[in-house]
């Protein structure tokens, strides 16, 4: 789902499901586009594709973790260190956030889809700017869903938006090419955020952004432009269903 009012993106999600579950997903996809803290679209529209089972990959999702942060400068200040801590240049990372929080969009509004930032050169490689590259195709496995709501549950943390965070960084993370993704969120009423990485897993940070700002996004650290369009379909149309994270660390 996507919508939009006068061209300016307000919310999107994706799902993969079975087809069993269609009627009902699309309805709860319309209501929650239609009742949205960024505002009422103009636009909406819901795409329906069908995949081949044959295709289906399972992983495992993220370890998670909670970083608490006093404010988002100090959220902010922590998620470089742990993007420095994979490896990435404190220049280039300071450099991406600015251009996050200033709207990364040219005409400085949120994009629809994420940045990607070349860990070497700290020059942005999405095709289109105004729209970034949006991840689709993934969803927790339906058989794995009770245990990972109990999980979720016993961090206080059982809630829509935060399972498909953990489900996009999962996806995103599983690319050797990408060494890490950060994002906080577009909603002025959501401050926490996250890094993550296949290194150190999905971390949660509190604060990554001041109350009521409606700029947010996500920047995807990538090694180099070789590969970059094998990246950017994988990431668009790779279907992947996720299971528990691995034991042993939660
Ligand atoms: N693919 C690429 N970029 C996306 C996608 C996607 N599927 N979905 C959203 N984005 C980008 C887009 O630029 C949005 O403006 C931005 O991310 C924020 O999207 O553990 O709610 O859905 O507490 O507002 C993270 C923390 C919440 C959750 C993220 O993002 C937690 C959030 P939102
Ligand atoms: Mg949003």
């Amino acid at each position: 789902m996507r919508s939009s009012c006068e061209g300016a993106h307000i919310s999107g999600a994706e799902r993969l499901l079975d087809f069993s579950q269609l009627e009902d997903a699309a309805s709860s996809m319309l209501k929650r586009a239609l009742n949205h803290s960024r505002g009422v679209p103009s636009h909406i529209t819901l795409t329906l594709e069908q995949v081949g089972q044959e295709q289906l990959r399972k992983e495992r999702l993220l370890p998670l973790s909670t970083f608490v942060a006093d404010n988002w400068r100090h959220g902010r200040l922590l998620a470089v260190d742990m993007l420095e801590g994979l490896g990435l240049e404190r220049r280039i990372v300071k450099n991406a956030i600015s251009r996050l929080a200033a709207g990364p969009a040219p005409n400085h509004e949120v994009m629809r889809g994420a940045m990607l930032v070349d860990a070497m050169s700290g020059e942005r490689l999405e095709p289109d700017r105004m729209r970034g590259v949006r991840v689709s195709r993934m969803d927790i496995d339906p058989a794995a869903l009770p245990s990972i709501c109990l999980l979720l549950d016993s961090l206080n943390l059982n809630r829509q938006r935060v399972l498909e965070a953990w489900v996009l960084a999962s996806k995103v993370t599983l690319y050797p090419q990408v060494i890490a993704e950060l994002c906080w969120s577009d909603d002025p009423d959501y401050q926490p955020g996250y890094v993550a990485s296949a290194q150190n897993g999905y971390q949660r940070i509190t604060h990554l952004k001041e109350l009521g700002s409606s700029i947010g996004g996500r920047i995807f650290f990538v090694r180099q432009a070789a590969g970059l369009t094998s990246l950017i379909d994988s990431l668009q149309y790779e279907p992947l269903l996720f299971r528990e994270p691995p034991l042993g660390r939660d």
